[in-house]
C-alpha cells in the first residue's frame, strides 16, 4: 500500500475508512494500522450503563462497572471532536413482558424512574448527549432502533458510522450493532468498553463472532486518531 508523505492514504483508496493509517512496531516488522477519525458523521452509542446492569443491580453484568472509565474516555473524545453522543437506557414499565412474572426471562430490572434504572453515577453525561429510552412499552426491544424512527433521524443528521459499546455485549450491544448494520450504517463495536451478561459463559464470544461475521469491526481506544490530530480544519482544536 502506498502512503503519501504524511502517512495518509490517497483519497480513492481511503473509502470507506475515514481514518489515517499509522505504522506500528510489531516485533521485528512494521504493520499499517487504521486510526479512525471522529467527526460529526460519527455517533457514539453508549448502551445501558445503568445501575441494574452493574454489580449489586437486578441483572448484574460481572464487572460491568469496569467499562465505565473507558466509556468515559470515548465520551471525552467525542465531546472534544464536537461529535454526537447517544446514551441509551433500558426503561421498562413495571409489568414488562421480559420479566419472569410475565413469562419473560429476566427478574424485574430498569423499571421506569426507579433507582436501578438510573445511569451509573460514574458515567460521564455531557450536556449535549441525547438520551434514548428503549423497551418502554410492552414489547422487548434489545436494540435502540427497534420500534423507533431513530435510523431515519440519524440519517437525516448525516450520521454514517456508529461506535457502540456498553452493557451488555450479548444482548443490547449485539442487537444494536446488528440492527445498525442492517440499516446500512458502518458499525464499530468497542471491544474495550463492552461487557456481557453471559447467562451461558460463551454468550459474549458468540455475540462477538456474529457481529464480526455480519460486518462489524472491533476497535479499542488505541484505534482512534489522537485528539490533536482529529480536526481537519487548520487552526481549529
Ligand atoms: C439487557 C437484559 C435485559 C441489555 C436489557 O441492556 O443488554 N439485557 N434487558
Ligand atoms: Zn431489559
Amino acid at each position: 500500500m502506498r502512503l503519501n508523505r504524511r502517512g495518509l492514504l490517497p483519497d480513492r483508496l481511503k473509502e470507506p475508512f475515514r481514518g489515517r493509517f499509522i505504522r506500528c512496531h510489531h516485533g521485528s516488522h512494521f504493520e499499517l494500522k487504521l486510526q479512525l477519525s471522529i467527526d460529526r458523521h460519527t455517533l457514539l452509542v453508549v448502551v445501558d450503563i445503568q445501575k441494574d446492569f452493574c454489580p449489586g443491580g437486578a441483572v448484574p453484568v460481572q464487572e460491568g462497572d469496569k467499562v465505565i472509565p473507558i466509556i468515559n474516555e470515548y465520551v471525552q473524545r467525542f465531546v472534544e471532536a464536537g461529535a454526537p453522543i447517544v446514551l441509551t437506557r433500558d426503561w421498562h414499565p413495571p409489568d414488562h413482558s421480559s420479566f419472569k412474572a410475565q413469562g419473560g426471562s429476566w427478574p424485574p430490572h430498569c423499571i421506569q424512574n426507579s433507582d436501578g434504572a438510573k445511569f451509573h453515577p460514574h458515567l460521564l453525561i455531557p450536556p449535549g448527549a441525547e438520551i434514548v429510552s428503549k423497551a418502554d412499552k410492552k414489547d422487548e426491544a434489545y436494540s435502540f432502533f427497534k420500534g423507533t424512527d431513530l435510523a431515519e433521524r440519524l440519517r437525516q443528521r448525516g450520521i454514517k458510522r456508529l461506535l457502540v459499546g456498553g452493557l451488555a455485549t450479548d444482548y443490547c450491544v449485539k442487537e444494536t450493532v446488528l440492527d445498525g448494520l442492517r440499516l446500512g450504517f458502518e458499525v464499530y463495536q468497542l471491544e474495550d468498553a463492552s461487557q456481557g451478561v453471559n447467562v451461558n459463559p460463551v454468550d459474549s464470544e458468540l455475540a462477538v463472532r456474529e457481529m464480526v461475521a455480519k460486518g462489524a469491526r472491533r476497535i479499542t481506544l488505541g484505534d482512534l486518531q489522537p485528539p490533536e490530530e482529529s480536526s481537519s480544519q487548520p487552526g481549529k482544536k
